[in-house]
């Protein structure tokens, strides 16, 4: 496969529904659904501007958490893996999205064993990680491995700090040689050979941006990490946040993304 792995053309996203108010969350007050609606389309919007095309899956009014769509799939150029969300309320989502998959991609596999959620798995250049989480156990995280190995892909098993809902909470894919990371991840000690940056003190959870082509879609309540960015000549996308964060969520979450070409 030729490209960067943050090269993509299409990406799938499912519109929140009203149920999205009763999301999983830690702690705190519940998002509304209007707001949450706001950011999802210009996330929808965002995407688009940095060339993808989008599929806007419909609503699931059963399944609060269902706009995460990145959380029961994983997607590659090569195929598709349907995972098992380690959330019971999630469990059923895969099957949902199971159809759009199979219109896209030729090869869908299914893990069979175990949890994993897509929000633990970041495709860096060269292997894929999956981190080990409240969400993701030992046995999905092996069978995940195996599964990309058969679509041609080397895949490695992390830690994920206590504490931190999903891998990609806590991290991302900036450029090919670096990765943003809050300093608890960075001293995991699991990025060998990229350069690290570090979120700023208060914006940890500035980790959690997206490299699309050639922009970042970044939240925009973290301007220390924006400016971080900027100096090295990122093209930052701010979008709002505060809604889906108060259900645990950031920008990864929110599509399936992958390369055409
Ligand atoms: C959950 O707890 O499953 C949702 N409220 C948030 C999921 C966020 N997903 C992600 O970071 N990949």
């Amino acid at each position: 496969m030729s490209g960067r792995v943050f090269d993509f053309g299409r990406a799938i996203v499912r519109r929140p529904a009203p149920s999205v108010v009763d999301g999983i969350r830690v702690g705190g007050e519940a998002p509304s659904y209007e707001g949450v609606k706001a950011e999802h389309e210009a996330y929808v919007a965002a995407l688009e501007a940095a060339g993808l095309q989008v599929e806007v899956l419909a609503p699931l009014p059963a399944y609060p958490d269902s706009v995460f769509v990145e959380d029961p799939a994983f997607v590659l150029p090569e195929g598709a893996i349907l995972l098992r969300p380690g959330a019971c309320s999630r469990l059923g989502e895969a099957a949902e999205i199971a159809s759009a998959l199979g219109r896209r991609f030729d090869r869908v596999l299914e893990l069979d064993e175990g949890f994993a959620d897509g929000g633990d798995i970041l495709i860096l250049p060269g292997e894929i990680l999956i981190g080990l989480s409240a969400r993701t156990d030992k046995l999905g995280a092996k069978r995940f491995c195996e599964l990309a190995r058969d679509l041609g892909r080397k895949a490695r098993i992390v830690e994920t700090p206590p504490g931190v809902l999903h891998l990609k909470t806590a991290c991302a894919l900036v450029d090919e040689e670096t990765i943003i990371a809050t300093p608890a991840l960075a001293a995991a000690g699991c990025f060998p050979g990229f350069e690290l940056i570090l979120t700023p003190k208060g914006e940890a959870q500035a980790a959690n941006l997206i490299r699309v082509n050639d922009r970042v879609l970044i939240g925009a309540d973290y301007p220390r990490t924006a400016d971080l960015l900027a100096a090295r000549d990122c093209d930052l996308a701010p979008l709002d946040v505060a809604e889906i964060r108060k259900i645990d969520a950031g920008l990864s979450c929110m599509s399936l993304r992958w390369g055409t070409s």
